[in-house]
């Protein structure tokens, strides 16, 4: 009889092995309650755009040039679903994130996905795993990154500090090129001649390319930074 009784020290070793589990289990679920799913949608399309005077008919992201800026925190799950509403094929590639075990959320075309075709959709699902700071997104299909990108910032989990003194305001600064031609266009006449393609027309600043080129707005491009 004494044998099918339960000691009394081997319950207690049970009770304290389940507590110690519980709170292991809760101690692992907790970077994750606190990290969010996010959810975003990226029609691709053409819109016209105007720089250096001339209006152009140029691929975007909901009509935004550059695209919409992405901001998250580290350990947030994204799903950001594109809609190619554009004549080209796309992929959308977030430059410079490790996907860790989401290899097929990449971009590349034709390295880890087709490309999305014209009317066509793909959801793109990560989960961002201790990485800080501001990477971009950017059309990963012939020339479309041209006019198709934007930031993606990531900031440090909710209650963990910034690993430098936390800055009194924060923009981002987006560098890009200009074609007065179709980028795709000047890509194609390229493969063509077997030439290097045209050089650009202007670089810009945040969509812009300045006050020294004609059409700028004025208002766009003033930055004041304090040091
Ligand atoms: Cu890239």
């Amino acid at each position: 009889m004494a044998g099918m009784a339960r000691p009394a020290g081997l319950s207690m070793k049970l009770c304290s092995c389940a507590a110690l589990l519980l709170l292991v289990v809760s101690c692992s679920l907790l970077p994750s309650a606190l990290a969010e799913k996010r959810f975003y949608e990226f029609v691709v399309k053409e819109t016209p755009v105007k720089r250096l005077c001339m209006t152009q008919h140029v691929i975007t992201v909901n009509d935004m040039f550059p695209g919409p800026t992405i901001e998250v925190y580290n350990g947030d799950t994204l799903a950001i679903k594109a809609i190619n509403h554009a004549q080209y094929n796309v992929t959308l590639h977030w430059h410079g994130l490790r996907q860790m075990r989401n290899g097929w959320a990449d971009g590349p075309e034709f390295v880890t996905q087709c490309p999305i075709p014209p009317g066509g959709s793909y959801t793109y699902r990560f989960t961002i795993q201790n990485q800080e700071g501001t990477l971009w997104w950017h059309a990963h299909s012939s020339w479309l990154r041209a006019t198709v990108h934007g930031a993606l910032i990531i900031h440090p989990k909710p209650g963990v500090p910034y690993p430098y003194p936390k800055p009194h305001s924060e923009f981002p600064v987006i560098l890009a090129e200009w074609w007065k031609r179709d980028p795709i266009a000047v890509l194609r006449q390229s493969r063509i001649t077997g030439a290097p393609p045209n050089i650009s027309d202007t670089f810009m600043i945040n969509g812009q390319p300045g006050d020294f080129l004609p059409c700028s707005s004025q208002s766009d491009n003033d930055l004041h930074i304090m040091m």
